[in-house]
Formats: structure tokens, sequence, C-alpha cells
């Protein structure tokens, strides 16, 4: 019966579908916000223009569903907020010394409050740079397979009680038979900030949150007291000899190339609880292997 829950899937698939997004090149942080709260929204510049050196300005076009509190004005730049029809925020370089470098990253921040209906929210950005410009106004159509070029920022207004966190990365350390306990690993990452305050599966009758802490000469692990904090936009890291989630009382081994779900339980700056389903692979991936070894040297 314990074999239900243990699944061959192709989590792998998702995770690597997930870091797709990563190639859009003015975005939004990953994970979401809850619907009817305050956002912050930090547009990430990764770089300037095709063929250009610098990026001059960054102009946002509000999307319905998002109200406009106020903008972060930025040293050198000129900052313009027009609140008619659906808004618009503009920055623009006061000269070429204060410009974004090609290859510098950059936050261009804007607050304001969010539509009480889930669903995603596109924020269309035109980059302006020393030379061309590139406008990120590109929505999905819905094709499976479409790739688009200029893709705008998409923001997953997330119904209240879905974790807004970015969850990548996930793998379960394989068990041999006899072995009662083992770990799991990710990164997290929470926009808006958030407490990772619990962990549960049905594949383990305990699941904590740790920490590794010297005692002493001796490396010791313990359970995290009031939960893992997530800054705001920081990723933070759950890896072997770090922070990890300790899995005992397991209910059956974990052979490489299982699946087990993990549902996390966090809770918001204001206290509000919510929680995000994951499907973890047992294995190591490379990656993590490679640098889990190198934390031993
Ligand atoms: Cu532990």
């Amino acid at each position: 019966m314990t074999r239900l829950f243990i699944r061959q899937a192709l989590a792998a698939t998702a995770v690597l579908a997930a870091a797709g997004s990563a190639t859009a090149h003015i975005t939004l942080p990953p994970g979401g916000a809850t619907a009817g709260t305050d956002y912050e929204a930090a547009f990430r510049v990764g770089h300037a223009c095709k063929d250009a050196a610098a990026t001059t300005g960054v102009s946002v076009r509000l999307p319905r569903g998002f109200t406009l509190t106020d903008a972060q004005a930025r040293k050198g730049w000129k900052l313009e907020v027009q609140r008619s029809g659906d808004g618009e925020v503009r920055w623009t370089a006061d000269s070429p010394a204060t410009a974004l470098p090609g290859a510098e990253r950059a936050e261009f921040i804007v607050r304001g409050k969010l539509t009480a209906t889930p669903g995603p929210l596109y924020f269309k950005v035109l980059q302006s740079c020393d030379t061309g410009s590139a406008d990120w106004a590109q929505l999905p159509t819905g094709a499976a397979s479409e790739k688009l070029a200029f893709p705008a920022a998409r923001l997953d207004v997330l119904a209240p009680g879905v974790a807004a966190v970015d969850i990548k990365d996930a793998w379960i350390r394989p068990t041999v038979a006899g072995q009662s306990g083992t770990g799991a690993f990710m990164t997290l990452s929470a926009p808006s900030g958030a407490r990772l305050v619990g962990v549960s599966t049905p594949a383990a009758g305990v699941a904590e949150v740790h920490e590794m802490k010297m005692e002493g000469d001796t490396m010791k692990m313990r359970a995290v007291q009031g939960g893992l904090e997530l800054p705001p936009r920081q990723v933070i890291e759950l890896k072997p000899s770090g922070y990890h989630v300790m899995l005992m009382d397991l209910k059956q081994p974990m052979p490489k190339g299982a699946t087990v779900p993990l549902t996390l339980r966090f809770k918001d700056a204001k206290g509000a609880d919510s929680t995000r389903e994951v499907d973890v692979p047992v294995g190591a991936p490379d990656g993590a292997a490679a640098a889990a070894q190198g934390h031993v040297h």
C-alpha cells in the first residue's frame, strides 16, 4: 500500500521546464504572488539589447490587475509615472555615464496592489539601449512548443493558501535497505519573503527542517527553531552539509528514480499560512552530487 505514494514519474522533466523561463531577459522573480496583496515587482534586467553597450531606458506598462502604489527611483535616472489608463512607469538614464552597462544586472522596482483574481499577469517592458531597443511584450498564445523571442514579464497571481515560493532542483538522497532516515534538498526563493515552517510527506513519519551547527568541534544537525527565513528575492539553498529537510521514520526504501511527494508549509510576513506541493525525485542531480563532494574538502 505504501507503494502508492512513491511514484516513478518524470519529475526531472518538470524541473527542466521550469528552468526554461530563466532564458527570458527582463523578468520578475519566479514564485508568484498572492492575490489581493501588496506586491513589489522587481524587474530584473539581465543584459543590454542585442549589439548594444548599455541600457538607457526601461518602461513598464502596467497590466489591469495591478494598481500602482509607487515606483523606486534610481540614482542618475529620471523617473516618470503615468497613472492614466493602465499606467506606465519609465526610467531614463540622465547620461551615458549613468546608463546600465551591458553585462551588469539591475532591478527596476514598482509597487502596487494585486487583483483578487488568481491567474497570470503580463507586464510589457520596453528596454531602450544606446543602440536600438527591445520590446519585451509578447504574450503566450498557448501553443505547447512555443518559444517567444521577446516574452512579456509574467507574474503568477496565486490563490490565497498557495505559497508564493519558487522551488527548484529538489532531490532526495537515495536510501539503502534498513535505513530509516534521509535528507531532501532544494533551492527556495520567495519573491515577497516567507518562512518555511513545516514539511510533511506520506513517505516519512517525521519531516523536519534542519540546520548544521558546530557544537565544540563536532558538526551537529538540529531542527531550525521558528522556521527557515526566506528573505524577499533571495535564493536559499537546502543542500548536503547545510540546511536540509530531514525525513525520518521512513515508510519504505527510497531507490534512485522514485518520486516522493512533499508538502511544504509557509507563513508570510503577516502570518498567513500557505502550502506548496512538490514531487521530488530520489537521486542526486549531477551538479548537486559534485557540489556535495566539493564540500567535503
Ligand atoms: Cu538532519
